[in-house]
């Protein structure tokens, strides 16, 4: 990491005094230059560079498909002016930022991905005109294109112009210093997005949490394209699994949980944007952990292995799979018994992903074999119709999260929805969903016998709701303990 104040000018200080006192060549200032301020210098960077490619970031069919999405905003909000940010990269100390990845409603709507960025949807007879607004960036004649790490082209890579990227989105891309302009008669407009740029124009401005509702809950329907990225995150997934199975051998020897982590995340990082989400590698007694990214446990060869792992494409769509592996290959009777109750219970919220059926029916299906399971095993203090019922969920103990949700640019896709188009709703073609049952018995239990003790289990795919029922993105990999012993054995 290469460090920006030397290009702020402020280094050199510190060594003024002690120089100062030392005889010097004449011409020399002890203190480092301002490279802005050399006119000799200013002068040299200012000429003999050629162009480079600046060919935008931008996959296959973004164009046309976030035009889709803005004819969908626009009619949900006749005659009102839209400005939805992309955000910046958070800090992570001084001069350091985290990775920036734009904000999910902005990149549906203009399918850009450029950093401290707006789209904004105009008014414009009875639908809307678009028009995204882009940080300058800093070409040689600039100071900031040695000088500036946020838009300088020395410091950034080759930085797209104003028509680089309209080419690429089929869109009107305007520098961010006209946003104030274009907005000087926005009242009563709707805002969203991504709101930490400090852009001048956007001070004062708040979320709408109407906009963000209304953008949630047209996410939640996926178009052909949008389904095609789905796909595509499904598949680097399923191949990640595959590179993180074949280094099992290496986790135990050497490198524990966090070697598997890093594993699938190069694989996420190669074959997509990056994971979708924070890695879940849980061995033994960390696989009930339902959130286990600390990895710090060693891999150990008779316990179970949970996989919950996400590739995100280059356009942001991201899978959500999980299964869970004998690290040795083979589940021990107790393992399989858990793991057969898990299939079952993921079997029965399957079948129940249609459309029509309620979006719950398919937490209610799976829910109940897992009720009936764990009183067949002798682990429900009451009858399983008292633990079903509202006043009851004693099951619930061995698994408190939900067992499903929508997927799409975001893993936990649509949340900003109302209850009612949610939870609340009907299943529709175009929706993709998890299920995701589990049984997670930890270690340090007291209800459980102790052979179940330190026992995680669970099952995710990635279901599309279709016309006549529903596919199974993720079903490359198997759901049954006898299928993935053999999809183990064969990597
Ligand atoms: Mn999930």
């Amino acid at each position: 990491m290469t460090d920006t104040r030397m290009s702020q000018e402020h280094a050199g200080h510190e060594h003024a005094s002690a120089a100062a006192s030392m005889p010097a060549p004449a011409t020399r200032d002890p203190r480092l230059p301002r490279l802005r301020e050399v006119p000799a210098f200013l002068d040299y960077m200012a000429t003999g560079w050629g162009t480079p490619d600046r060919t935008p970031p931008v996959e296959p069919g973004v164009a046309a498909a976030s035009a889709a999405h803005r004819a969908r905003l626009g009619a949900a909000f006749p005659g009102r002016t839209i400005v939805v940010a992309s955000g910046s990269a958070p800090v992570r100390a001084n001069d350091t930022n985290y990775d920036f990845r734009p904000d999910s409603d902005f990149f549906w709507l203009s399918g850009c991905s450029a950093e401290d960025a707006v789209v904004v949807l105009t008014p414009a007879g009875t639908a809307h005109d678009a028009t995204v607004f882009v940080p300058a960036p800093a070409y040689p004649g600039d100071p900031d294109f040695f000088g500036n790490a946020a838009h300088g082209e020395l410091w950034v890579g080759s930085a797209p112009d104003m028509g680089d990227w309209s080419a690429a989105l089929g869109l009107d891309v305007q520098p961010i210093a006209r946003l104030a302009e274009k907005l000087r008669r926005g009242d009563g407009m709707l805002v969203g997005g991504t709101l930490n740029s400090g852009h001048e124009a956007l001070a004062g401005r708040h979320l709408s949490p109407e906009l963000g509702r209304v953008l949630a809950e047209l996410r939640m329907v996926k178009d052909e394209w949008e389904v095609a990225e789905l796909r595509r995150a499904v598949d680097a997934t399923i191949g990640g699994f595959e590179s993180v199975i074949r280094e099992i051998p290496n986790a135990i020897s050497l490198g524990g949980e966090r070697w598997l982590q890093g594993t699938f995340d190069r694989h996420a990082r190669t074959f997509g944007n990056g994971p979708g989400y924070s890695t879940i590698i849980g061995s033994a007694e960390h696989a009930p952990t339902l959130h286990w990214v600390r990895c710090d446990g060693p891999v150990k060869p008779d316990e179970l292995l949970l996989l919950d792992m996400g590739v995100e494409t280059r356009a942001y769509y991201t899978a959500d799979v999980t299964r869970t592996f004998p690290a040795s290959g083979t589940f021990s009777a107790a393992q399989r018994e858990v793991h057969d109750l898990v299939e079952a219970s993921h079997r029965a919220g399957l079948a129940a992903v249609r459309p029509g059926r309620a979006f719950t029916d398919f937490h209610t299906a799976a829910m109940e074999v897992i009720a009936r399971g764990l009183s067949d095993w002798g682990l429900l203090p009451v009858s399983v119709d008292e633990a079903l019922s509202a006043d009851g969920q004693h099951h619930r103990r061995y698994l408190v999260c939900g067992i499903g949700h929508h997927l799409g640019l975001d893993v936990h896709d649509c949340a900003r929805s109302s209850y009612e188009a949610y939870q609340g709703g009907e299943m529709q073609p175009g929706m993709v969903l998890t299920v995701e049952p589990g049984l997670y018995f930890h270690a340090f239990d007291e209800t459980v016998p102790p052979e179940l003790r330190g026992i995680g289990v669970r099952i995710e795919d990635d279901i599309l709701v279709t016309t006549g029922g529903s596919e199974v993105l993720s079903d490359a990999l198997p759901i049954d303990a006898v299928g993935l012993e053999e999809w183990m054995r064969a990597r």
